[in-house]
């Protein structure tokens, strides 16, 4: 019997992809894994896990995890419990479309709420840039002020792509954002090699149509690893993080000790600073109206 170390590159049902040193393996898992510093909170294998595993006579099972440097974490949707996208990434590249189909801010700021809690860095990436700027520029503005930083590309005319791969170079980099915005198109962008299918959008909606149906990691051949996601639609953030929301809206942080109230909600309350600044255009009503949304969900 071997013991050997890899890294989860996709899962398919039971079944898990692992690279192991220069082989890709089919492997199954132990039912009983050993999490090693601990279960976390989601203790699911998923992409990016590295993993021990035993291979006897060409069949590998996994049989321990080592502890994770990262997780983004979400709340699944239907089940309501954690559930992880990908594990020991570096950094996410939230990929939204310029126009079509249209940035949904309230997306944005969970996936910015979700990479803030987990301490993974974020790049808003705006595709599409051949579409035209004019209806988000001033969205971007407010999330630049933010101190985001925002990269505005096209994959179809290739503009921005030179940034893109440097900021991926020796980095597990996660591409994640709405079905349709373009992740696979810029994945393909910047290497051609990696052939993903991308789709349509849908005629009558405009939204895209799940075209990525599995979260895979994969290799650049100049060092690094991306991970495209399938298009989410929702993004729950997982409860036991809502307390450390404010961490992700330090400009909502900052007003809030001039409250008059100190259990001030921020919501009809007299004198309410937050509200004051919402309405003089400190705070982004957007922004606002994620976060007061972010914490009704929580209380549900
Ligand atoms: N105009 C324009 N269209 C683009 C650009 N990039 C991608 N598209 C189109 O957008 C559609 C969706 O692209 P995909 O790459 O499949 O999007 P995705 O984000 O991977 O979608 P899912 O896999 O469903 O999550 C396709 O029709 C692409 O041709 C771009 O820079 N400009
Ligand atoms: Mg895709
Ligand atoms: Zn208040």
């Amino acid at each position: 019997m071997e013991i050997l170390e890899g890294t989860v590159i996709a899962m398919h049902g039971p079944l898990v992809r692992v690279q192991a040193g220069g082989q890709t393996l089919v492997v199954a898992s132990r039912r009983r894994l050993n999490w090693e510093g601990g279960s976390p909170p989601a203790a699911r294998l998923v992409v990016g896990d590295r993993v021990s595993l035993e291979l006897k006579d060409e069949d590998g099972v996994i049989v321990a995890v080592h502890a994770r440097r990262s997780s983004l974490l979400r709340r699944a949707p239907a089940s309501h419990r954690a559930e992880v996208l990908a594990a020991n990434v570096d950094q996410a590249l939230l990929v939204f479309a310029a126009r079509e189909p249209p940035l949904k801010q309230g997306l944005l700021d969970r996936f910015l709420v979700a990479c803030s809690l987990s301490g993974i860095a974020a790049t808003i990436v705006v595709n599409k840039l051949d579409q035209g700027l004019a209806e988000i520029a001033p969205l971007l503005a407010v999330y630049q002020g933010l101190g985001y930083t925002v990269r505005r590309v096209s994959a179809r005319s290739g503009w921005g792509l030179g940034e893109i791969k440097r900021l991926l170079v020796d980095r597990t980099s996660l591409f994640c954002g709405p079905s349709g915005a373009g992740k696979s198109s810029l994945l393909n962008a910047v290497y051609p090699g990696f052939r993903l299918r991308v789709g349509e959008l849908s005629e009558s909606t405009g939204k895209g149509r799940h075209t990525t149906s599995l979260a895979e990691l994969m290799p650049l051949p100049y060092g690094g690893f991306v991970v495209d996601t399938p298009g989410l639609k929702e993004f729950g953030v997982w409860e036991a993080e809502t307390g450390r929301l404010l961490e992700a809206f330090p400009e909502i942080a900052r007003h809030m000790g001039s409250c008059r109230f100190a259990d001030c909600r921020h919501r009809h309350e007299p004198d309410c600073a937050v509200r004051a600044a919402v309405e003089s255009g400190g705070i982004d009503p957007g922004r606002y109206a994620s976060f007061i949304k972010i914490l009704d969900e929580a209380a549900e």
